[in-house]
């Protein structure tokens, strides 16, 4: 049984369950010992970021090389594309979304609570999000997925990050809209099996977090 170190809320430990579920791969979903961030889970994983798995005495941190490992292991069905090109390009948008949107996204966690938000900050990320969303749309044509029909590694960042930012724009007023392709893409992700099964889990967790920041009004 893989060892999945997560919190329910951690955006990037959902993106790696995507994958697990599509595998079919057993796990077990396990909070930091000592706590988020704390030094006793940086003596396990060394990284100290959330997700981390531990298979069979295996640690291995980081979304992207955790999916990667779990796609070889489990060969099918394939999370990468069919052909040289095609996978060099869905490993393009894997990694814009990881260094790209969902950083710009993820400034804004300190600023959902009212008492700590900085409004200029909340503002200048805001335009950041929307020129991120922008590009995106530049550089990706969904059909209705990131590679095509099926899911694929290319997706599941976008699919955790799109459902964030849909609640944060809604509890904190952004006003941000999606470009027309970004939304369509969004639609299709929710109706992806293994994308619905993680967000039934997932949206509900990420909800509480933000409900308990956006109610700390002094
Ligand atoms: N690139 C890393 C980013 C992981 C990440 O930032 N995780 C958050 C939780 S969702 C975290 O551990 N933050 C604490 C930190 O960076 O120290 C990945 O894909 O796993």
């Amino acid at each position: 049984m893989i060892r999945l170190y997560s919190i329910p809320p951690s955006l990037y430990s959902a993106k790696t369950r995507i994958v697990l579920r599509a595998k079919g791969l057993a796990w077990e979903d396990v909070p930091p010992p000592g706590g988020y961030a704390s030094d006793v889970y940086k003596q396990i994983v060394p990284s100290g970021t959330l997700p981390a798995i531990d298979h069979d005495g295996f640690l291995l941190a980081d979304s992207e090389a955790i999916n990667e490992y779990l796609n070889e292991l489990v060969p099918e069905p394939a999370l990468w594309p069919e052909g040289l090109q095609a996978r060099a390009q869905a490993r393009f948008l894997s990694r814009f979304h990881d260094t790209r949107l969902e950083p710009s996204v993820r400034t804004l966690f300190a600023h959902v609570d009212p008492a700590r938000r900085d409004p200029v900050v909340v503002e200048t990320q805001t335009l950041l999000i929307a020129e991120r969303l922008a590009q995106l749309a530049r550089i990706s044509s969904p059909s209705p997925l990131m590679t095509g029909e099926q899911l694929s590694l290319a997706d599941c960042g976008y699919a955790i990050t799109l459902c964030v930012l849909d609640l944060l724009n809604s509890g904190m007023n952004l006003g941000i809209t999606l470009p027309p392709s970004l939304l369509d893409y969004s639609k299709a992700l929710r109706t992806e099996p293994n994308v619905a099964a993680e967000l039934a889990q997932y949206e509900p967790a990420m909800a509480l977090w933000l409900e308990s920041e956006l109610g700390s009004l002094p």
